[in-house]
């Protein structure tokens, strides 16, 4: 749920006018609009190359993965890496378009390490991609939108911490 719609349906609840601490915070997210979509734009018009180069980076630092042996050994497996890659940039671009971290938690987090676990994945290795992403993406911003970009690529790697 945006900021906008949480901050209704909790006014609403108690049939009052916005309080101005949540006007505020509605103010902090249309300002920041602008930069939030043209991040979200660059995250998803670069997707593949993104998803690529740190998956690369990846590989070169963690051989035992696509080992024969690792996680993610075989085309296949390795195929299944890369899609994951690619489904956490997707969130990461939905935190970013929305200002809130909620909808990459409830989608991607929640559960995470027992379901990594399960599948005897590495989620430190995961986590090392999501930072990898961060790193390619952040070469593809300008700094002040990388900064920003940041925060939600950041908060991917510590849930998984
Ligand atoms: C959008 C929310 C969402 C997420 C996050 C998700 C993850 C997810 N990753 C999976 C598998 C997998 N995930 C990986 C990923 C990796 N292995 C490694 O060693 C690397 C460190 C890493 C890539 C960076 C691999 C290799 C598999 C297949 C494992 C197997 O089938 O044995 C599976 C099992 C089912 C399947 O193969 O599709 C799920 C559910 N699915 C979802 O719907």
């Amino acid at each position: 749920m945006s900021i906008v719609t949480k901050s209704i349906v909790n006014a609403d609840a108690e049939a009052r006018y916005l309080s101005p601490g949540e006007l505020d915070r509605i103010k902090a997210f249309v300002t920041s609009g602008e930069s939030r979509l043209r991040i979200a734009q660059v995250l998803t018009e670069s997707r593949e190359r993104i998803v690529k180069e740190a998956g690369d980076r990846l590989f070169q630092m963690r051989p035992d993965v696509v080992s024969p042996g690792g996680n993610a050994y075989g085309d296949e497996m390795t195929a299944t890496c890369l899609r994951d890659m690619d489904y956490y940039l997707r969130l990461i671009t939905y935190g970013v378009i929305a200002g809130d971290v909620t909808p990459i938690e409830e989608i991607g987090l929640v559960g995470v390490a027992e379901m990594y676990k399960s599948l005897g994945t590495d989620i430190g290795a995961v986590a090392k991609s999501v930072g990898l992403m961060k790193d390619v993406a952040g070469s593809l911003l300008s700094g002040e939108d990388a900064a920003e970009a940041s925060t939600y690529f950041d908060y991917v790697v510590s849930a998984m911490g």
